[in-house]
């Protein structure tokens, strides 16, 4: 395998030619129709409204995410935890406080974005309070990383599994799993990217275990979508909102390819926290087109949300150790690895999640 892959060729999964791949499914999910969610889920995108044709662009793609209107569902504020009323997801209150953890170490990673949760074994840690306590901190912190676990690959799909159904697709990083939804990455990813997200419906969350990596370097980075969208201008911010943006080869396409083209809201609201994000897809094998644009003002206005996604101060770092996992949520992190990565001596194994259990 390449040391360097263009993470979740997404699109495998939506071809035509390989209908057996048509629909991610989480593991378990009955029938054969394409991507499900797990029964329960909060709502998504609780605040942007139907796709219209004023959203589509003239060339006519049409979006695969629309969302409900926001008026047939329950306001996303109403499910926010206790702790997040009223305060910025990013301020410090909310990043410092560990209401319901004095037995555990929290320790930023960054100001803005991450932490790392000393205090628990994962393998066998995972009472009800203490799923509700991990899923409270990914909430607060976006990122949350465990280090010396010795989970192995059994172990870490039941703490996967722990906070939600297995996304099964298809990806490029690891085109043809031992086991489904389990990827095995030999090397890494270079480019800021959410994972899977020209599914119709990407992951919630990602968890990724180290097993082998080198000494020094090979990092993976990870950016705030909401700290983002704050550093936005009120007319960037209003700019954006309602409007849909392409994930997956919006604009340079492969002749001949015939792939439905995903897009999903510029600006989505987070179920749990009522905290707006942007939602744009940054690594160079993509080119992001928001429809309803011109492809230069498109450009220009990816260029601005560019620059404020990828501002260092909205961003944490992980250097591995063999045992370290990471959780984050996929909906509101892009992340990259850090370099050149060497498939012989870095070896990561990844699992997607279809949906947080709420
Ligand atoms: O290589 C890395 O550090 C990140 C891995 C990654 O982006 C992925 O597996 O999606």
């Amino acid at each position: 395998m390449a040391s360097t892959v263009a993470p979740d060729s997404t699109d495998v999964v939506c071809c035509p030619r390989r209908p057996r791949r048509r629909g991610a499914r989480p593991v378990g999910a009955r029938g054969s129709g394409p991507a499900t969610r797990a029964v329960g889920k909060p709502v998504r995108d609780g605040d942007h409204g139907r796709l219209d044709a004023g959203n589509l662009g003239s060339s006519g793609l049409r979006p695969r995410s629309a969302g409900p209107p926001a008026c047939s569902r329950s306001p996303a504020r109403a499910r926010r935890p206790a702790i997040h009323a009223h305060l910025p997801w990013t301020g410090a209150l909310t990043r410092h406080m560990s209401p319901a953890t004095p037995d555990l170490t929290i320790r930023p990673l960054s100001p803005t974005l991450g932490a790392e949760v000393t205090g628990m074994d994962l393998r066998t840690d995972l009472t009800p309070e203490r799923r509700a306590q991990i899923r409270t901190l990914l909430f607060q912190h976006g990122v949350l990383v465990w280090r010396d676990q010795s989970l192995g690959t059994a172990g870490q799909v039941a703490f996967a599994e722990a906070f939600g159904p297995i996304l099964v697709f298809t990806s490029v990083v690891d085109p043809e799993p031992a086991r489904p939804g389990v990827h095995e990455v030999h090397g890494g990813s270079v480019g800021w990217h959410f994972d899977a997200s020209s599914l119709p419906a990407p992951p919630e969350a990602t968890v990724l275990r180290a097993v082998r990596v080198p000494p020094a370097g090979n990092d993976t980075l990870w950016a705030s979508g909401v700290a983002a969208y704050q550093a936005l201008t009120p007319r960037v911010q209003a700019l954006a909102t309602g409007r849909y943006i392409t994930h997956g080869r919006g604009v340079k396409r492969e002749p001949g390819d015939e792939r439905p083209i995903v897009a999903h809201p510029l600006v989505r609201r987070h179920p749990h926290t009522g905290e707006h994000y942007l939602y744009i897809n940054l690594p160079d094998w993509d080119h992001p087109l928001v429809l309803g644009m011109s492809p230069d003002d498109s450009d220009a206005l990816v260029a601005e949300l560019r620059a404020a996604y990828l501002r260092p101060e909205h961003q944490a770092r992980l250097s591995w150790t063999p045992g370290t996992i990471a959780m984050w949520d996929n909906r509101i992190v892009l992340h990259t690895g850090t370099g050149e990565h060497d498939p012989a001596t870095r070896h990561l194994v990844r699992i997607c999640l279809a949906a947080l259990h709420p």
